[in-house]
């Protein structure tokens, strides 16, 4: 595990206006770790613009401090000229600056960039890079970096970085925990968070239309390779008459990645007309990050994704399984 470099805390001490970025489409431990950094900075006695390209999905909504993201860019050009040259932009969870969003290129422009991930892939966009693999979720380097930062962690702040640990780690599950999560988790609930609330907002709280979708999701399945992968789809039609966006799809690529036989999970997702995004889910030695990466996506070694256009959700279904199966013996 990597420490966290000396540099990047002069640099965040220093700067009293700090601008807060991650990847689009955020999950739990992007939006976790922003909120928990922006708490910490603002106790701090600093000015933080939290950025996010869309607001936050209904999802997350119970995380705190929601209501004080930014998603409009006069408004950050606001914030940056007020700031002058007393300015920082920390990007949180985001492997690659194409993530970033529509507005990478305008976000970048805030110099000095700081990069804190854990993605495997990440190539170090930005000035200055703290990027550790070893890590389950960012929101685990963000607790090391509050504790050190700053004398004490608020209950908003702990309660952020927890969700995005355990939404990270699939609650605990992934091959990425280790002790330091772990402890780094008890020192959350030490905080002041409840473990049986945060799970009562993440998994039982969902609309009958959820589930309803869910029964279509999982009536197109497929298990193919000997039973080594497993494919399902949603398609907008489905969306549309139950009530439902993508959003609710979160987590359902892991039903058919807990099959024992399974080894690779596919998710294709119809995100329009001739647009389609695919997750990939792996257990054992099968790398889908590289899977992904052939098809100009990324991610981890077990969990990974691309967007393809211009194309049918079978033609990318065709595409993925000739890769897995021929190339990756998957
Ligand atoms: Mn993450």
């Amino acid at each position: 595990m990597k420490t966290l470099p000396e540099s990047l805390l002069q640099i965040i001490r220093k700067t009293n206006n700090i601008v807060l970025v991650t990847h689009i489409n955020p999950d739990g431990d992007a939006l976790g770790s922003l909120i928990g950094l922006a708490d910490t900075l603002e106790r701090m006695g600093k000015k933080v613009f939290r950025y996010l390209e869309e607001p936050v999905a209904h999802l997350y909504e119970f995380l705190p401090d929601t209501g004080l993201m930014q998603t409009e860019i006069p408004a950050l050009h606001d914030f940056v000229r007020q700031a002058g040259e007393d300015v920082l932009c920390i990007s949180l969870d985001c492997g690659d600056r194409k993530r970033l969003g529509m507005n990478a290129d305008e976000l970048m422009k805030i110099r000095p960039f700081v990069v804190i991930d854990h993605h495997m892939n990440n190539n170090g966009f930005g000035d200055t890079a703290w990027i550790d693999s070893q890590r389950a979720s960012t929101g685990e380097m963000v607790f090391d970096l509050a504790e050190t930062l700053a004398p004490q962690i608020s209950e908003k702040a702990a309660l952020a970085l927890f969700v995005a640990i355990v939404t990270d780690t699939g609650s605990f599950r992934y091959e990425s925990t280790n002790a330091h999560t772990f402890n780094v988790a008890r020192k959350l609930v030490d905080y002041g968070v409840k473990p049986g609330w945060v799970s009562g907002h993440l998994y039982d709280n969902y609309s009958v239309g959820r589930l309803q979708l869910l029964q279509k999701v999982l009536a197109t399945l497929e298990v193919l390779g000997n039973g080594r992968v497993a494919i399902i789809r949603v398609t907008t039609d489905m969306l549309e008459s139950t009530g439902c966006t993508l959003e609710d799809t979160e987590n359902f690529i892991n039903l058919p990645r807990s099959v024992t036989s399974v080894k690779v999970a596919v998710f294709l997702k119809e995100t329009g007309s001739d647009r389609v995004s695919v997750s990939l889910r792996a257990k054992d030695t099968c790398d889908v990050a590289a899977v992904a990466s052939r098809f100009g996506g990324g991610g981890h070694r077990n969990a990974a994704g691309f967007r393809a256009a211009e194309t049918t959700v079978d033609e990318v279904r065709d595409r993925v399984l000739s890769v897995l199966l021929d190339e990756f013996s998957c």
